[in-house]
């Protein structure tokens, strides 16, 4: 009889103790949550834009959509050979303007008669966009669209109608070259052929791309998935958020550039920074700027102030009058590819020659160790327990080693948190501060100058338990 009563306390009090040995709660999501497409983003960093259509062979910017699409004709057009380049240049995917203000299609649009069908290329059979997204399948990159809704050919611009013209073009393009991981919307709105402006459906066209592409990012001032930074120089901000109030926005905004470079802390939807910019002055192919390819020290700084400053960098590369990523721009890009290698090979925080340990004050227990920082996985983090929302994480290393750089990354399926943090390297036995910085977000890169130490510190605070994924630490290259 006691041996039957015994037994479940026996139990209870197994069940008990396992519970105590399991794994720490997880802390408590914070503020506006990335959807699984946000996130699917966050893990890129770098991709291509690339401009091309009439402009290309008028040397023009705005084509006024009256131009002869006769004079699309590149002579050796290889979409294998961008490809290739940007494969090569360690970008992840293509984001290529589908359609540019003036209105031309690079596929052979059945609602338009102003398209690759109308052209000289191919005698008309070409299409662009086949050979892109067929190239992007061969070398593994990703292929997005930008399309603008101006534009300044269509008879129906400015009309009703015109807006089921865009969602047909729209849906031509989603449904007919395989998974589309980006679509960018223009939000510039001028006047078409009749004088007229459009006023853009813009929820209608965002529904047109849940429909077909459910996994595509939304690009525009207002998302609904990525917003622009509110400049085209290429440049993030050292305090970026990526949550902003989305009811205050909407695409082609004037006038709120500063809240679209930093975000707003407390913002009501997840919606992160895209740079975008062009390794040349012009967004399409001008021959008298092919001496006027961006120097090495401006891209890494572009790369450092968006891929290092919460953001993804898209780089535009406009593809020439002959249909190539001329040889100026393919170079760059790899000068650019050799000096992130060179810089971001070797991680010393998870470097088991260098015996590097992490070391915290506290953690919410097991599952959030601060070892789980430095694990290289992005999924695992550091977690302070709940009510503690600074904290200082520190890598400790074998033997002196030299350091010039810190790459922190937040969880950010739980949110972004961290409003403030420092760095310190041991020197002589004394903390000594580096470098300091506000927002982390997706990903921080901070450089300072090159220390030689045994660790390095991080001092964090935050607006709820901090989440920290990843804390890396580098040695890069002199420029
Ligand atoms: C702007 C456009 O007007 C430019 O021509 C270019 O396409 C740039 C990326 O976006 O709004």
């Amino acid at each position: 009889m006691q041996r039957i009563v015994r037994l479940p306390l026996l139990l209870l009090s197994f069940v008990l103790f396992l519970a105590g040995c399991g794994e720490a709660s997880a802390p408590e999501p914070f503020g506006a949550l990335p959807s699984a497409r946000q996130q699917e983003w966050h893990t890129m960093q770098y991709y291509a834009f690339i401009h091309f259509g009439p402009n290309t062979f008028t040397d023009m910017e705005w084509g006024h959509g009256d131009e002869n699409p006769e004079v699309f004709n590149p002579s050796e057009l290889d979409a294998r050979q961008w490809v290739r380049t940007f494969k090569e240049a360690g970008m992840q995917g293509v984001v290529i303007t589908a359609k540019h203000h003036d209105g031309f299609a690079l596929w052979p649009s059945a609602f338009s008669d102003y398209t690759v069908r109308e052209s000289e290329w191919k005698d008309g059979q070409g299409d662009v966009l086949r050979e892109l997204s067929d190239a992007c399948k061969e070398y593994g990159l990703k292929f997005g669209v930008y399309l603008s809704p101006w534009d300044r050919n269509h008879p129906q611009y400015g009309t009703d109608e015109y807006n089921d013209v865009f969602k047909s073009m729209l849906t031509e393009v989603l449904t007919s070259y395989g998974d589309v991981f980006e679509v960018w919307f223009d939000g510039a709105n001028g006047e078409g052929p009749n004088g007229k402006k459009q006023v853009y459906d813009f929820p209608g066209f965002a529904e047109v791309v849940r429909t077909h592409q459910p996994g595509a990012v939304i690009f525009s001032d207002a998302g609904p998935d990525i917003r622009w930074v509110g400049n085209e120089q290429g440049y993030s901000d050292t305090t970026s958020w990526s949550t902003l109030n989305i009811e205050d926005f909407y695409p082609g905004i004037g006038g709120k550039n500063d809240e679209l470079l930093h975000g707003q802390q407390g913002g009501s939807a997840w919606l992160p920074p895209e740079v975008d910019t062009s390794i040349r002055p012009g967004w399409f192919y001008h021959k008298d700027q092919d001496d006027q390819v961006k120097s090495l020290d401006r891209l890494i700084d572009t790369w450092y102030r968006s891929v290092g400053m919460n953001a993804n960098l898209l780089l535009n590369i406009p593809v020439d009058s002959r249909g190539l990523v001329h040889e100026n721009d393919a170079a760059r890009l790899l000068e650019l590819k050799a000096y992130l290698d060179d810089a971001f090979d070797t991680n010393l925080a998870n470097n088991v020659e260098m015996g590097a340990t992490a070391d915290a004050g506290s953690s919410r227990g097991r599952g959030f160790e601060e070892e789980r920082a430095i694990d290289g996985d992005l999924e695992t983090y550091w977690a302070t327990p709940d009510g503690e929302n600074s904290g200082a994480i520190t890598v400790q290393f074998d033997e002196l080693t030299e350091v010039n750089a810190i790459l922190l990354q937040e969880y950010i399926p739980l949110g972004q948190r961290v409003t403030d943090f420092t760095v310190q390297v041991m020197k002589d036995g004394l903390w000594q501060e580096v470098a300091s910085g506000t927002t982390i977000g997706n990903r921080r890169i901070v450089q300072f100058p090159r220390e030689s130490t045994l660790s390095v510190s991080v001092k964090i605070n935050a607006l709820a338990p901090i989440t920290l994924a990843n804390l890396e630490v580098y040695n890069t290259p002199d420029r």
